[in-house]
């Protein structure tokens, strides 16, 4: 399947209150801050950097509030982001620093955010500190190396000298481009993955879960099973990326999900597995160096799910067969 060159990034811009977002966000854009628009962000700001070249970038920007109830709102914007501009106050204290970075440590260590390009900004003028010494002092190369972000550390001394900050930015637009074929393909199985848990954990407060534990699901609850296999494939897939928490790992110890065995630690269950049968493939997605995973509706359900297409080849070749032949074109 022949994969595009995405043209258009986006980048999350964030940091702890006061460091300098908003203020980052106007001079990249080139849209002035009026002067009596000095107020926190609560909620989010949206620009659109103005510098294409010399990459032809275009890349759109998003500032999430830094205070400690926007904070919450941050990993919800991870899974859809191409990078992440993170900006941090030089000028403040070495308890302030160590705050934001622990911050930063917490956002690089979600597993939405592993592996993306890092452009770490430094704002305002520190006498005598340098930001060798800070990245040296906080470990923050050896922090993005653990989580395999590649990292750039740039200084906004003042807004009237950006020099920096753009040498930075070419940096990001370099990244981007370089990483350009396997974000798409990550940023595109994330997003789902991450709506495929909403909508779990919507079924888990309604309350459905219990009920479905309780009648050992039945075949009436398809929808419901099938929603929560999705939830139990994508933490199952996030397990063998290692991407995993420890919560979700001791669940999955449990000897039974929804009274479907689990015959050892790590078993995937898909829809086969409690019943259903496919109705047809939808869509193929390259994973990884050469990996497909096929996009399976199941009689009777509406969500589809992602399945192994080594798995699927030997299981169900008619159906393979039918998606290949339904997609061939004779020449
Ligand atoms: N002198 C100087 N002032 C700055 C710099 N960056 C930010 N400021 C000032 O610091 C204050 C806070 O900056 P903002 O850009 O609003 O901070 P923010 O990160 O967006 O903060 P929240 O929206 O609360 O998360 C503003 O009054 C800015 O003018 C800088 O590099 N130099
Ligand atoms: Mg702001």
């Amino acid at each position: 399947m022949p994969t595009t060159r995405p043209t258009h990034y986006k980048a999350l811009l964030l940091g702890s209150s006061g460091s300098g977002k908003t203020e980052l966000g106007h001079l990249l854009s080139g849209r002035p801050r009026d002067v009596d628009d000095q107020e926190q962000t609560n909620g989010v700001r949206c620009y659109r950097c103005r510098r294409r070249a010399p990459q032809d970038v275009e890349l759109a920007l998003t500032e999430v509030g830094g205070n400690a109830d926007m904070q919450r709102l941050w990993p919800h914007y991870y899974a859809s982001t191409h990078a992440l501009i993170y900006c941090f106050n030089l000028a403040a204290g070495y308890a302030e620093l160590q705050a934001s970075f622990e911050l930063l440590q917490r956002c690089l260590r979600h597993e939405a955010l592993r592996g993306k390009a890092v452009l770490l900004v430094a704002t305002r003028l520190s006498e005598g500190v340098q930001l060798y010494d800070v990245e040296h002092a906080f470990g923050l190369e050896a922090l993005a190396r653990s989580c395999g972000c590649p990292l750039h550390l740039c200084h906004l001394a003042e807004i009237a000298d950006a020099t920096d900050v753009w040498r930075g930015m070419d940096w990001l637009q370099r990244q981007l481009l370089q990483q350009s074929t396997t974000l798409l393909q990550r940023i595109k199985y994330d997003v789902n993955m991450q709506s495929w848990q909403q909508r779990s954990r919507a079924i888990l407060s309604s309350g459905k879960l219990a009920q479905v534990r309780r009648q050992r699901f039945r075949r009436q609850h398809r929808k419901v099973g099938s929603c929560l296999l999705l939830f139990w494939y994508s933490q199952l897939y996030l397990m063998s990326h290692g991407l995993c928490s420890t919560a979700l790992a001791a669940d999955m110890a449990e000897e039974s999900v929804m009274g479907v065995r689990l015959s050892r630690k790590g078993d995937v269950i898909f829809g086969w597995d409690v019943g259903l049968v496919p109705e047809c493939i939808t869509g193929v997605e390259k994973c990884g160096k050469n990996e497909l995973w096929f996009l399976v509706r199941w009689k009777g359900c509406q969500t589809l799910e992602a399945v192994p297409a080594e798995i699927m080849n030997k299981k169900y070749p008619a159906v393979v067969i039918a998606f290949y032949e339904k997609h061939v074109r004779l020449l």
